[in-house]
């Protein structure tokens, strides 16, 4: 088993970056290291989602450092002053959507900050300086350190009504999004093939829980259904993705981070598949009944909107090889995941208002118009 002790989280203020934070620092007394929190804080991040872990953690296990990971200097200055043996790279341009509206920064921060990371990675854990071209393999680089690089099943593609994606299934990506994160997904196992960089990939499927950006679709949902609002949903609602509870998915990245084989991928899936409408139905009976409303009426509310460009149709995830290998499985079953999600928002209205205001504001009354934030 490693032993981890300066994590340098990036993007710890998204979903996935704090629920993991938390965890690591609440739940797992094996875990007594150090938690590094590099996040720019772009509309998506918020660092009001880890207030408890500052107070309780800050200055002594927990370090947040505003910045981003494209800024090579930054990142430099952190791997030294924090002495960082371990990343656990969650940082990304997140919404498929925006990818569509503007694909710039997705290249920019999914392939050029996964770049820097990993360049600066590869330059601090150097044992010693070599000359000339190292070769595959390379022992000049430090085997007692890793580099773990959080991806998604959107990189395989998109399935038809069977089967599900393996690590071994070719890369397939259809959007923006999906083929900047399949870039840095290249660019993670070159490190490791070229320079011998100890790195571990995975790839997940949807997550859902806390502290998900209300443009998501189940917090977009959940937060509509109160609030009266028209319910979009894309094409014929028939698409098909696999949800996944947020704690469940960082269980299953810390035990890659202990004992994930160097040069391998993992891929964490909820085995929950729901056509969207499918699961729209469950969350409107699930808020009616805690928000004492009127479910019929809910459901009357759902509007049928034009498809995303693209929209691939069907996601599910084969992840035998995180179970078998490494021992994981999920805890949380689907519905009370999702009553959990649900109780969540309901008593997080602070949170939601702070996410909902300014940039975020402007940009959906841009580009989606009439239906709101
Ligand atoms: P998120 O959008 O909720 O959060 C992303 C975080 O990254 C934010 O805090 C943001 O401020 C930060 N960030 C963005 N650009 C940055 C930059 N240049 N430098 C530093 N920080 C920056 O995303 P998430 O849902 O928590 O996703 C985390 C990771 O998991 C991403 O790599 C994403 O591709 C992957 N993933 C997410 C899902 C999902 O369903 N949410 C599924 C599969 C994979
Ligand atoms: O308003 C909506 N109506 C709707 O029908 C929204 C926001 C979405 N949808 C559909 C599109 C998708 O089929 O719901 C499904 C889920 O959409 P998103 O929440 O936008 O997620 P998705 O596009 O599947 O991507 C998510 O999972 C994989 C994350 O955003 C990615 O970061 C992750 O890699």
């Amino acid at each position: 088993m490693r032993s981890l002790k300066n994590i340098l989280v990036t993007g710890g203020a998204g979903i996935i970056g704090c629920n993991f934070i938390r965890v690591l620092l609440n739940k797992t007394p094996e875990f007594s290291g150090r938690i590094i929190n590099l996040d720019a804080l772009t509309y998506a991040g918020n660092a009001a989602s880890l207030e408890d872990i500052e107070k309780q953690f800050g200055g002594r296990r927990y370090f947040f450092e505003q910045g981003s990971i494209c800024d090579r200097s930054l990142v430099e200055s952190l791997f030294s002053k924090y002495d960082i043996d371990t990343v656990a790279h969650f940082a990304a341009e997140s919404h498929v959507d925006r990818s569509i509206f503007g694909p710039e920064t997705f290249v920019k921060t999914n392939v050029m900050g996964t770049f820097t990371l990993l360049d600066v990675a590869r330059n601090f854990w150097q044992e010693a300086r070599s000359v000339g071209l190292p070769g595959a393999g390379a022992p000049d680089i430090r085997q007692d350190v890793l580099f773990h690089h959080i991806s998604t099943d959107e990189v395989y593609g998109s399935l038809g009504e069977t089967g599900a994606f393996s690590e071994t299934t070719p890369y397939n990506p259809r959007s923006p999004y999906s083929a900047s994160k399949a870039a840095s997904d290249h660019l993670v196992m070159a490190y490791s093939h070229t320079y011998g960089l100890p790195v571990t990939l995975s790839n997940c499927s949807n997550n859902y829980g806390p502290y998900q950006f209300p443009e998501k679709f189940i917090p977009l949902s959940i937060l509509h259904i109160l609030e009266g609002k028209a319910l979009p949903v894309y094409g014929d609602g028939k698409n098909i993705r696999d949800w996944l509870y947020v704690e469940d998915h960082n269980r299953a990245v810390w035990l890659i981070l202990q004992r994930g084989v160097p040069g391998e991928k993992y891929n964490i899936g909820g085995e929950n598949e729901r056509e969207n409408i499918n699961l729209l139905h469950s969350l409107i009976d699930t808020v009616s009944k805690k928000a004492d409303l009127d479910p019929e009426k809910v459901r009357s509310t759902i509007s049928y909107v034009k498809d995303r460009p693209g929209h691939d149709r069907r996601y599910a995830i084969n992840c035998s090889k995180v179970k078998t290998e490494l021992g994981w499985k999920p805890a949380f079953g689907f519905e009370q995941g999702l009553e959990k999600t649900v109780d969540w928002y309901l008593a997080n209205s602070e949170w939601i208002e702070g996410i909902r205001s300014g940039e975020y504001r402007s940009w959906v009354e841009k580009n989606y118009g009439a239906r709101g934030a």
